[in-house]
């Protein structure tokens, strides 16, 4: 792109030119100008490859896309060059653009990662889900509690493009029609691919009330305006079939018309379609496809069901038990009853086949099993790291396993490193290309270079390393003052816990150990260099006890703030409204990270590998991708503790754990707990959450947070003083940079594609 271009463009806009336009203005011509050259690397339906990728979720977590496509579309150093010149700044520019929040956490942002990786590698691939009009909603803290609010992205200008494609989406009682939107997704220097959101245009913005409640009821006003409303009620949670049925109704009819438009009878539809089934929100898929082939397209039912299983691939995002999705039939009967006599017809075969209750799709309550349709109608299923996929063949899909061993496979998640270094970090970006020259942003194997000797003995290599990261630190302290209010120590180790609120992640754990800090210091016990603990998190809004951490975790915050004894050593900050946006100022200037999850529980994580390509160092649990970091980095360039993930699922099975007994003996442990519910917490927060927490871990502590404390206090303190070794501590940083390159997206893509999709 050139400055003409640029002009013309804002001319034809708005008649301003260049030097004179408002950031809004420029806002406005940047994202015209980029959505035309994105459509040149479009590629028309059946201009190239056959067979294309459905990559189906109820999430994507895209981030806010303007530098993004810049990067990709390798103009971003140009339209910087340019705007410098004119009196302009693209950072203030991309303070305008709305961050569309279409995902929970990781499920979506991989989504969203997968999506860049698919367009880069020239793969024939489109992600398809819904158009929420709210996306998670913001979080606000007040009286030290979270606040919800609705988080509007829709606004003119867009990077949303209306098309012609609508669908009659039929349920129970009406039919909605349906239209497609899309958001290009640019590739590296490469295609550009679609993500397909579907809406409906009854929507009614305006059902909204206080905070984010809304009238559940009505759907064709508000199927599409939330993403997973809350859904701790019945009319919650049928809404969610609602829209999942939306998604996937859509979906099989966009699969099925353009499987045709490109000369298929669909007998052959494998050979013009794959569909990645992302976690089980989009299971509906397979029945309503079967329905529609043998409704719509004169299909027997037993070869619907054959070509139906040929195309569709399951992957799996957590063991959680409360987290597997399983549907009353009765919410099928109230919303979509066309779907169950197939249900129906797909648990009676495998009945007939198998003599196992615990493999059928309908249970003995008459509810459906999702991913147990997937497992059986599906010809492949993944975990997302090796430990998650062993758990799952070993432990919660044992019996799955035994009947398909040949359909289980491990795709270890990935990252995009274009948007979690070359966009969010141009300084440790650029300093690695002055070392290897630029082939690792093709090919991320090449980051291995760093860990030769002439880069890792090199006490000019270290110190820049360092430089940057304080750069990077200085950055966040720049904009956390400006955009939050909030006040850090630049100079102080950055510790970061980063990730949704949720009790198997732990926070508490971290907050006990920051409770154990405060009243160590306050002894007069202070850390060599300052501490700066950082959290970011949202709770769900119906999860009381996720939202009672996040309280406790406020109050201290409140509490270390106003003591002047302390504050000058620790300081905890709890960032509001954690999302991608902040993500990408917070993790490059992260010196530690924080992947404590009760070891089984966390299925791979994605924050641990961008933290480690922005060269922090990992305090983690065995458990998700951190074995694989492990293995990666060596024994001395992370800091692992806790109980193995066998001996967690044991004491799970043994019924043994009392959290209490730990409580009674470990003195450090029992002072911390008390402090939650003591005077100074007290008197700072609301008596009835803090006692809540302090019971729960008392009583249950599910998550086990006590059988691994002193061994994450243990682990930590050796990190801190390992930290006052700056040459020894930018090794371990240039080492876990230089490991990172496994954890590419594009890695994991492509063997998606060699396993599963088997694309051209
Ligand atoms: C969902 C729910 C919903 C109901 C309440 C409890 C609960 C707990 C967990 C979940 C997670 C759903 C699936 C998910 O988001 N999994 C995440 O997927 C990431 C990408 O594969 C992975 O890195 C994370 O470890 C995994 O938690």
């Amino acid at each position: 792109m050139n400055q003409k271009q640029l002009e013309q463009k804002l001319t034809s806009l708005c008649h301003k030119d260049l030097r004179s336009c408002q950031n809004a203005e420029l806002y406005h011509a940047l994202l015209k100008l980029t959505q035309e050259l994105a459509q040149e690397k479009e590629h028309p339906l059946g201009a190239d490859h056959k067979k294309k990728l459905y990559y189906i979720s109820a999430e994507f977590l895209i981030g806010k896309l303007l530098s993004n496509n810049l990067i990709n579309l390798g103009i971003y150093s140009d339209v910087k060059e340019i705007l410098e010149q004119t009196g302009h700044n693209l950072s203030a520019v991309e303070e305008l653009e709305p961050e569309p929040s279409l995902g929970n956490g990781g499920l979506g942002r991989l989504a969203a990662c997968f999506l860049d990786s698919i367009a880069t590698l020239g793969l024939k691939g489109d992600g398809v889900g819904l158009n929420y009009h709210f996306g998670l909603f913001r979080q606000k803290f007040s009286h030290n509690l979270q606040q919800e609010m609705p988080d509007p992205w829709l606004e003119n200008p867009s990077w949303l493009k209306k098309t012609d494609v609508t669908y009659e989406i039929p349920y129970r009682n009406f039919t909605l029609t349906s239209r497609m939107y899309d958001v290009q997704v640019t590739g590296y220097h490469n295609r550009t691919n679609a993500l397909h959101l579907f809406d409906v245009e009854t929507v009614n913005e305006s059902l909204v009330e206080d905070g984010i409640s809304f009238d559940k009821t009505d759907i064709k006003e508000n199927l599409t305006l939330f993403l997973y409303p809350d859904d701790s009620d019945r009319a919650g949670r049928i809404l969610r079939i609602y829209q999942q049925y939306f998604m996937c109704a859509n979906a099989a009819r966009l699969i099925l018309d353009e499987a045709q438009a490109k000369g298929s009878d669909l007998h052959d539809l494998a050979d013009y379609a794959v569909i990645q089934i992302n976690d089980t929100h989009p299971s509906m898929i397979i029945p309503e496809l079967i329905r529609l082939l043998t409704t719509e397209h004169g299909f027997e039912m037993d070869e619907a069901i054959e070509i139906v299983s040929r195309i569709c691939a399951y992957t799996n995002h957590t063991i959680l038990a409360e987290a597997l999705e399983t549907w009353p039939i009765e919410f099928f009967k109230e919303a979509v009853p066309q779907l169950i006599p197939i249900m129906e017809i797909l648990d009676d075969k495998v009945r007939r086949k198998y003599d196992d209750p615990s493999v059928y799709l309908i249970d003995r309550e008459d509810r459906v099993h999702m991913a147990h349709m997937d497992i059986h109608y599906g010809f492949s299923v993944n975990g997302v790291a090796a430990l998650h996929t062993e758990i799952l063949k070993e432990d919660t899909l044992h019996n799955f396993y035994r009947l398909y061993p040949e359909k289980f496979n491990n795709k270890t998640n990935g990252i995009t490193f274009r948007r979690w270094l070359l966009y969010s970090n141009p300084e440790l970006s650029d300093f690695i290309s002055s070392l290897i020259g630029e082939g690792w942003k093709m090919n991320a194997d090449e980051l291995q270079k760093l860990s030769d000797p002439k880069f890792s003995q090199n006490a000019k290599v270290l110190y820049r390393l360092l430089s940057i990261k304080d750069q990077k630190k200085n950055q966040l302290a720049r904009y956390l003052k400006e955009y939050k209010e909030i006040d850090i120590n630049p100079e102080s180790i950055f510790d970061i816990q980063v990730k949704r609120l949720h009790e198997y992640k732990r926070q508490q754990m971290n907050l006990l150990y920051l409770i154990c800090k405060y009243q160590e210091i306050q002894e007069g016990k202070l850390p060599t260099t300052p501490i700066t603990a950082i959290f970011g998190a949202k709770a769900a809004p119906a999860y009381t006890i996720a939202k009672d951490i996040i309280h406790a975790i406020l109050c201290l915050e409140q509490i270390i703030g106003s003591d002047s004894k302390v504050r000058p050593w620790l300081n905890v900050v709890m960032v509001p409204n954690y999302n991608v946006t902040l993500a990408e100022k917070l993790i490059p200037a992260c010196d530690l990270s924080e992947q404590i999850s009760l070891a089984s529980k966390e299925a791979s994580g994605t924050g641990n590998m961008k933290f480690m390509l922005n060269g922090a160092v990992t305090l983690g649990t065995e458990d998700g991708a951190n074995v694989e970091i492990h293995q990666l980095v060596g024994d001395s360039n992370i800091y692992i503790f806790g109980d193995s993930s066998q001996t967690v699922i044991d004491r799970y099975r043994e019924g043994s754990y009392r959290s209490r007994d730990y409580y009674e003996k470990d003195p450090i442990i029992r002072r911390a707990v008390d402090f939650i519910t003591g005077p100074q917490m007290m008197a700072a927060g609301n008596s009835e959450s803090l006692k809540r927490l302090s019971d729960e871990l008392l009583n249950k502590d599910w998550f086990m947070t006590f059988p691994d404390f002193q061994s994450y206090l243990k682990a930590k303190e050796q990190a801190f003083r390992d930290y006052e070794n700056r040459t020894a501590w930018a090794q371990k940083m240039l080492i876990n940079i230089s490991q990172a390159g496994y954890f590419s997206s594009d890695r994991t893509i492509r063997e998606y594609n060699r396993d599963i999709w088997k694309l051209s």
